[in-house]
């Protein structure tokens, strides 16, 4: 007796001993089954999912099972799966390619772990995208452009010989939500990544991703055959030029034969690009699609273009694509981010998803919370992914969603993909904060799915993240749903954008009016007068609406119609605008910036509750991030309302939390973050 009791503890010692640091994500599964799993074929892809059933799935035995019929092909593509049979007895997984079998294994453990097992088995899915990507900024040294969470995962100066165990859970990771694509480095790319060496190290990381189903894709700086390759220029009509490119791209494929493709920044924000040779965009990403053509790779050519004497940086990047519609090869895809100006805490959806018709795009979201404070807020994305996959274009009609559009349901596309800026770096618990890791999934399950709801996937990731108990997941789903409106509260709210200050994006600079560019300044984008405030998108102003099709064009032109979420993103607007409650625009601004920090208030409230179900150290650094996050949001609510206070010359509602900083006093804040505009 005593013997077996020793034998339990030994072997339920480590699960005590390991404190729950979130490092292991939402894969938390016990990894002690000891499941019959068989399959119809073996390949490393196909060991995985075997590997994966084999340690955690407790049902009964699984039939992996690989089809070649075209009718099934059809219906699922290669990463599609249908299960089918009975939970306790046996279950059959099958696909038409081998990462369908894969997606299929994830799909069944995560049905085990939130407990969402039927007895009897019949589900048939698909992704939504093809290509369901990650794209990380980070740097050559290992910094990340607008990483919250350490230093970038890949150590370049170790590889290809050392492959840090991180590589594998990562891709693991990301397999496990259906993401199948990285791009390794940032759009602001160095050349370097395409010299020899780098691409050996490359190839080292392909490899771990391989049988995870996952591809590399890089970065590449568009200046490249002139920096690295000694050309004179990077001129696409230049022929030593598309030849240095279709040498590069030979010798990238003999290295790694299922490489994805290019990611390309040019001609935005210094970046160089075809028009620094007087080419368009269409032949600077055709130059580059030819080269990847007969390998198969794809060109992300990203339509983030502004300039600086542009009357509206919103309307920049639909002027310069849209007279090139069409004029795209067939395996370029235009990477357009979510909103017009820049990944704020709202934006209405970007035009151009709207009006390209003869030319793929894919959306952009940003994981990573640059404006969103970083890995110091509890802000929960997929809310705000979802309002602009959602978001109706109406450019056939009602029901043209851009989740259509670029799922390809709208114009059958040849290619259809999602990306999101990862929030990932070595931190240990992966993200910064343990709930930017819910965004990292959340992006995953979308891409694959963009019809589940922000709560069905909060449910999920909590169950696997922390626990299955329903007094926990209920009140905490609700708050991740809350953070996205809450953040729009004490930050930005009625269609205020960009107020941040300069260079690091994080905390209130509504003032921010320094010399430079102009569409780098915050006043370029509120323009708050002692009569009015916000941006003239209208007719009668920039004309930016008339960038969408109608109604939205006509329903946003008139300020009784324009959505107040979106009111100063189109509106000047009178201090004493009657707004719908029937409060002035001034005491709404009030209210909305004050009900922004209420709501981080009650978060802190019902995060203490929930200590009982919460590991120790967890439940402590959400705590403090909640800390700082409620500090943040007196911050901005103070910044902001006496800052405006001094245009609108009206008192804070008196119900309403008095400001308890001075707005001279905040406007000296310096924060010590480094960051070019
Ligand atoms: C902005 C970031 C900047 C990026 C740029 C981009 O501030 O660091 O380089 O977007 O997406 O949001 O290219």
């Amino acid at each position: 007796m005593k013997k077996k009791l020793l034998f339990v503890f030994i072997l339920l010692f480590p699960f005590f001993l390991k404190a729950e640091d979130g490092s292991r994500l939402w894969l938390r599964a016990g990894q002690d089954a000891s499941a019959t799993v068989v399959a119809n074929k073996q390949s490393p892809l196909i060991a995985t999912a075997m590997e994966e059933l084999q340690h955690q799935w407790r049902g009964g035995k699984v039939h992996l099972t690989l089809r070649s019929e075209k009718a099934l092909r059809n219906l699922l593509g290669k990463d599609g799966f249908r299960i089918t049979g009975h939970t306790a007895k046996e279950v059959h997984i099958q696909a038409s390619g081998e990462t369908g079998l894969l997606y299929g294994a994830y799909h069944l453990l995560r049905l085990q772990e939130t407990r969402q097992l039927p007895d009897e088995l019949n589900i048939t899915e698909s992704p939504a995208y093809d290509l369901r990507l990650l794209n990380h900024w980070d740097n050559l040294n290992g910094t990340i452009e607008r990483g919250y969470a350490g230093h970038s995962l890949w150590k370049w100066e170790e590889l290809p010989h050392t492959l840090s165990p991180r590589y594998k859970q990562y891709a693991r990771a990301n397999a496990s939500i259906g993401i199948n694509g990285a791009v390794l480095n940032n759009v602001n790319a160095s050349p370097d990544i395409l010299r020899t060496e780098y691409l050996g190290k490359v190839k080292a990381i392909a490899e771990v991703f391989r049988p995870y189903g996952m591809k590399v894709y890089l970065s590449v700086n568009f200046a490249s055959p002139k920096v690295i390759g000694g050309l004179p220029d990077a001129d696409p009509s230049n022929p030593e030029v598309q030849t240095w490119w279709k040498h590069k791209v030979k010798e990238i494929y003999a290295l790694i034969p299922d490489f994805g493709g290019f990611l390309v920044k040019a001609n935005s924000e210094g970046q160089p690009g075809p028009q620094d040779y007087g080419r368009s965009h269409a032949e600077g990403a055709n130059m580059l699609a030819g080269a990847l053509k007969p390998f198969g790779g794809v060109v992300m050519w990203r339509a983030f273009v502004y300039a600086p004497d542009s009357d509206d940086r919103a309307k920049q990047a639909y002027a310069e694509f849209i007279p090139f519609d069409g004029r795209f090869r067939e395996n370029v895809i235009i990477q357009i981010k979510n909103g017009p100006v820049d990944f704020q805490p709202r934006e209405p959806f970007n035009p151009l998803f709207g009006a390209l018709q003869s030319t793929p795009s894919m959306i952009e979201f940003q994981v990573t919370q640059e404006y969103l404070g970083q890995s110091n807020h509890l802000v929960y994305l997929a809310p705000l992914f979802k309002e602009t996959l959602d978001s109706d274009t109406y450019i056939k009609g009602e029901g043209s969603t851009v989740a259509k559009i670029t799922g390809g349901a709208l114009y059958p596309q040849m290619l259809s993909a999602i990306a999101g800026v990862a929030n990932i770096g070595e931190d240990t618990n992966w993200c910064g904060h343990h709930f930017a890791q819910a965004n990292w999934y959340a992006f995953g399950r979308l891409a694959w799915d963009y019809r589940l709801s922000s709560e069905e996937i909060a449910e999920e990731w909590l169950k696997m993240t922390f626990t299955t108990d329903a007094r926990f997941i209920v009140p905490v789903r609700d708050m991740m749903i809350e953070s996205r409106e809450a953040v729009v509260n004490y930050m930005m709210p009625l269609g205020l954008h960009h107020l941040f200050a300069e260079g690091h994006h994080y905390g209130p600079a509504p003032w921010y009016d320094a010399p430079g560019r102009p569409d780098w300044r915050s006043v370029y984008y509120h323009q708050a007068t002692p009569e009015a405030i916000g941006f003239d998108r209208t007719t009668n102003g920039s004309d930016a609406v008339s960038q969408y099709n109608s109604p939205l064009k006509e329903r946003y032109n008139d300020i009784e119609t324009c959505p107040e979420v979106f009111l100063l993103w189109f509106h000047r607007v009178p201090w004493d605008y009657r707004m719908k409650s029937g409060k002035t625009f001034w005491d709404e601004l009030c209210y909305a910036y004050d009900a922004g920090v209420t709501q981080v208030r009650n978060f802190q409230k019902l995060w203490d509750r929930m200590e009982p179900y919460v590991d120790t150290s967890r439940f402590k650094e959400v705590q403090s991030k909640l800390k700082i996050q409620a500090r943040d949001a007196v911050w901005w609510k103070d910044a902001c309302l006496l800052y405006f206070q001094s245009f609108s010359q009206r008192p804070i509602p008196y119900e309403i939390e008095r400001p308890v900083y001075e707005l001279e006093d905040l406007k000296k804040i310096k924060l010590d973050m480094k960051h070019h505009n």
